[in-house]
């Protein structure tokens, strides 16, 4: 059916640009992607991308990753789901600041600009999004919801102030949150991190950890099980005992945390953090004031990363004074060091040098003795200079010896808790997200500060409170907010007494905005609240969360965190965001990260111009599973061309019409046909788009042969492969597919088609595998007819040589066949 033909070029080859152009206009009057009309009866799938940063045009990287998410979202559409896959932007931010301070301009008018080019770019590139739902952080209108929620979470006791030695960026000249520091390293431009004494805002995630823990229940097998890892290990679950030991010459005793109260009789020493205030009390008057204050500001600038590594050379400082062990009353020196933690457990450990690494280089450096407790098995501690880990019978260990390291410590703890010197105590390495920035392109913190009423929240009818204009301010990088210097937008009265107060100049990081942002799509044009119950009931959880393995941490622990929050207010009605979560990988060159300075960087423009938008879609997709990173110069997007014009050529050669009744057709042409729908249906339904893609190109040489020497192009076969060709490649490459569409006599949309419904009956292949059991052991596989019976099946089985030699001379109790499948025989 060559006679829809309706521009010349159409009859030369497939000619993408003229295609994407003729395409994007009727696309933009048909809407196919519009989410929620009113009265849809379909089911909902929420298909979420992770909304871009506006730094600059789209790259390869985001090409991927809406590349994958849109063969997701367009399947679920296909499949007959009411689908919402919707995009916003994450606006706020520091490359905005830099680029305007490097200007002398204002950060608003550089993100607008990149938020319109990006946005172009997607909808040349066909990208399956609701645009009726795009919202940007950095709209008044978005972040005027982050300070309803910081008030609402101030209000629980959830945003708090407090001093305490921050992450410091000298090159971003702000606090970072332990998220951002990636190994001592500023996570945005490298700076080494140091401390520094500051005040600063927090929320209490640390209320939430257990529930963050063990609520991972749920997403076990529906998120990668390393970003479950990663989370796990960040918010770090540790479980031990905390115990008291009597000081000489201090009334109240010190608490240490242990993971290990089994190893108590083999404590020789005391080692209590050196930036602690414990440490800073207990050298008063022993003499060693100079020396311990010397220590201190050598170590002042290290991370606790640097502190806590066991390959650094152990410090530190006697401090003259003695720890009595509760179990034995033997005299511990106590020592101040670097390695243990001011802020982590109770800043002070009981050193078992035996039995921990660093314990056991510590002793060395200072010549203290070294107790073995647990015989492990493993070389004596004292001559390998390697400390004992496993598990093993107690020694030198008085009521204990004999037990093993479990048995020992369930034995000593409730001795301890006897006692009233100790009881078993869990610590986490998470810490309290710190949330105030010194920047100015960010949600202004709505907190006004009253000399007499202390922290007043901004009323709830005053939000959004603006950012102040940011002409006139010098937004420079130097400690201190540049919002300090808008006077006429500092000061102000307070809301409860009316004194002369100041608000807080501090903006929030900008992963509080997206902390909560998959809540605001379904109402993003709510103006009375946050999100509504009744669209969050409608769309919430996300059903399939597609973003890069980057977020793994701080984004999804943030946002499971926000959630958690909102469910204990009763603002949502589930606990975990994200139900299911793909990570795709990165698209590098030459096996390395793209980046300028490698000269290795590939310019999405120059491939869509050389290959076409679906070329490269398809590119990306085909290139391997989703996870992996694709290496872009192994993959072939000439090849996708040649792959998309063999496509494209099928639907000028189909000669039924429109309607035609397939069930007239070649059989073995549709048995391929219904094969290619289901195999690719399951394969995108576990993530392996690129088996998808192989059965559809499977399918297209099956349909070329059919026409060239089997059944022509007249057949309803043909024009059934060649509609689910159109519609199974709509989901990688939409230009094709919808070309394809016409030349086949139907109307845009083809992504609104439908998934062919699968016939079972075209997917009985010619021979099935069938398992022969005996006492329900397999003993053997067979291949025969689907249409076998059971006294067939029976009598192939029992005369199978295996099942004879096996059997011998017993001859079977019972045989149960069930065609074409199993026989069971039981002897
Ligand atoms: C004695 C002991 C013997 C320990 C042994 C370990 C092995 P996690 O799993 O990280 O919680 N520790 C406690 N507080 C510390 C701090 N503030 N800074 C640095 N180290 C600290 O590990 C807890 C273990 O790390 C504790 O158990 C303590 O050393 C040390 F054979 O106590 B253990
Ligand atoms: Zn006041």
């Amino acid at each position: 059916m060559n006679n829809n033909v309706n521009d010349e070029r159409e009859h030369a080859a497939y000619d993408f640009a003229y295609v994407q152009e003729k395409w994007l206009p009727i696309w933009d009057q048909v809407q196919p992607f519009k989410s929620g009309r009113p009265d849809d009866k379909r089911e909902k799938k929420y298909v979420l991308d992770m909304f871009p940063y506006p730094s600059g045009d789209l790259h390869m990287g985001h090409a991927e990753a809406y590349a994958l998410g849109d063969v997701i979202a367009r399947y679920w559409v296909q499949k007959g789901f009411n689908v919402m896959h919707p995009i916003a932007w994450d606006a706020f931010g520091l490359p905005a600041e830099n680029a305007a301070i490097k200007r002398n301009s204002d950060p608003r008018i550089w993100t607008y600009e990149n938020i319109a080019v990006q946005k172009a770019s997607m909808r040349r590139f066909a990208c399956s999004f609701d645009w009726d739902r795009v919202f940007n952080t950095c709209d008044p209108e978005y972040y005027k919801w982050n300070q309803w929620l910081f008030l609402k979470l101030h209000e629980r006791g959830l945003a708090y102030r407090k001093d305490s030695a921050v992450n410091w960026c000298p090159g971003c000249q702000t606090v970072l949150a332990n998220e951002q520091v990636v190994a001592g390293l500023c996570e945005r431009c490298d700076s080494a991190v140091t401390k520094k004494k500051l005040n600063q805002w927090y929320f209490k995630i640390t209320d939430y950890a257990d529930r963050l823990l063990d609520d991972m229940a749920q997403l076990e097998g529906k998120w990668p099980e390393k970003v479950l890892m990663m989370q796990r290990n960040w918010i770090g679950r540790s479980t031990g005992a905390n115990v008291s030991f009597v000081i000489e010459g201090r009334t109240a005793p010190v608490t240490i945390y242990t993971t290990r109260p089994d190893t108590l009789y083999g404590a020789t020493f005391m080692v209590v953090a050196a930036d602690s205030e414990l440490a800073a009390e207990l050298v008063v008057g022993t003499g060693i004031e100079t020396e311990f204050n010397a220590y201190l500001e050598k170590i002042k600038a290290d991370s606790d990363i640097d502190r806590l590594a066991t390959d650094r050379p152990k410090s530190g400082v006697f401090l003259n004074r003695y720890a009595i062990n509760p179990v034995n009353g033997a005299k511990l020196p106590i020592w101040a060091s670097d390695y243990v933690l001011a802020d982590y457990g109770t800043g002070a450990i009981m050193a078992v040098p035996a039995h921990d690494q660093r314990d056991l280089d510590f002793a060395k450096a200072f010549k203290l003795p070294v107790v073995v407790v647990v015989e492990t098995g493993e070389e004596d501690p004292n001559t390998s200079g390697v400390a004992t880990t496993g598990d093993g019978k107690l020694v030198n260990s008085g009521a204990l010896n004999g037990l093993n390291k479990a048995d020992a410590i369930a034995a000593i703890n409730s001795q301890l808790e006897k006692d009233g010197l100790g009881k078993s105590a869990r610590n986490y390495r998470l810490r309290d997200w710190l949330v105030s920035r010194q920047r100015y392109w960010g949600t202004p913190i709505p907190i006004i500060h009253c000399p007499s009423c202390g922290e007043v929240p901004v009323p709830a009818d005053q939000l959004p409170l603006t950012l102040p204009d940011a002409k006139g301010l010098d937004l420079k990088p130097k400690g201190t907010s540049p919002l300090g210097a808008a006077t006429d937008w500092v000061n102000v009265a307070c809301p409860k007494c009316g004194a002369a107060s100041k608000r807080d100049t501090d903006t929030m990081d900008t992963f509080v905005d997206s902390s909560w942002y998959y809540l605001r799509y379904p109402s993003s044009t709510v103006h009375d609240e946050p999100f509504s119950k009744k669209d969050i009931e409608t769309w919430l959880p996300v059903d399939q969360y597609v973003g890069g393995v980057t977020h793994a941490i701080l984004h999804l622990l943030y946002s499971r965190f926000f959630t958690k929050v909102l469910s204990d207010m009763g603002m949502v009605n589930f606990n975990e965001p994200f139900t299911r979560l793909l990570n795709q990988g990165m698209v590098v060159m030459d096996g390395s990260a793209m980046s300028k300075s490698r000269g290795n960087l590939v310019a999405l423009s120059d491939e869509l111009e050389k290959h076409g938008v679906d070329a490269i879609r398809l590119s990306m997709v085909f290139a391997g599973p989703p996870e992996d990173d694709v290496d872009w110069s192994d993959v072939s997007p000439s090849g996708s061309v040649k792959f998309l014009t063999r496509a494209w050529r099928l639907s000028g050669d189909v000669t039924s019409a429109p309607g035609a009744d397939f069930s007239k057709g070649d059989v073995s042409l549709r048995k391929a046909t219904h094969k290619a729908l289901n195999d690719a249906g399951f394969a995108v339904e576990s993530f392996r788009f690129n088996v998808a893609v192989a059965r559809v190109m499977e399918l297209v040489n099956a349909t070329r042969k059919a026409i060239d020497s089997g059944c022509g192009g007249s057949d309803p076969a043909v024009r059934e492969a060649v509609e689910a060709i159109a519609i199974m490649i709509s989901l990688v490459a939409p230009f094709t597919a919808e070309e394809m569409w016409e030349r086949l006599g139907h109307k845009p949309a083809v992504a609104l088609a439908g998934w062919p419904a699968v016939d079972p009956k075209l997917l009985v292949a010619d021979s099935v595998e069938a398992v022969i059991q005996i006492n329900g052991k397999i003993k053997e596989r067979i291949d025969v007819s689907p249409t076998i019976t059971d006294a067939e099946l029976e009598a192939l089985a029992l005369a199978h040589p295996t099942i004879v030699a096996e059997l011998g001379t017993n001859a079977p109790k019972k045989v149960i066949a069930r065609a074409p499948k199993l026989v069971n025989i039981v002897a």
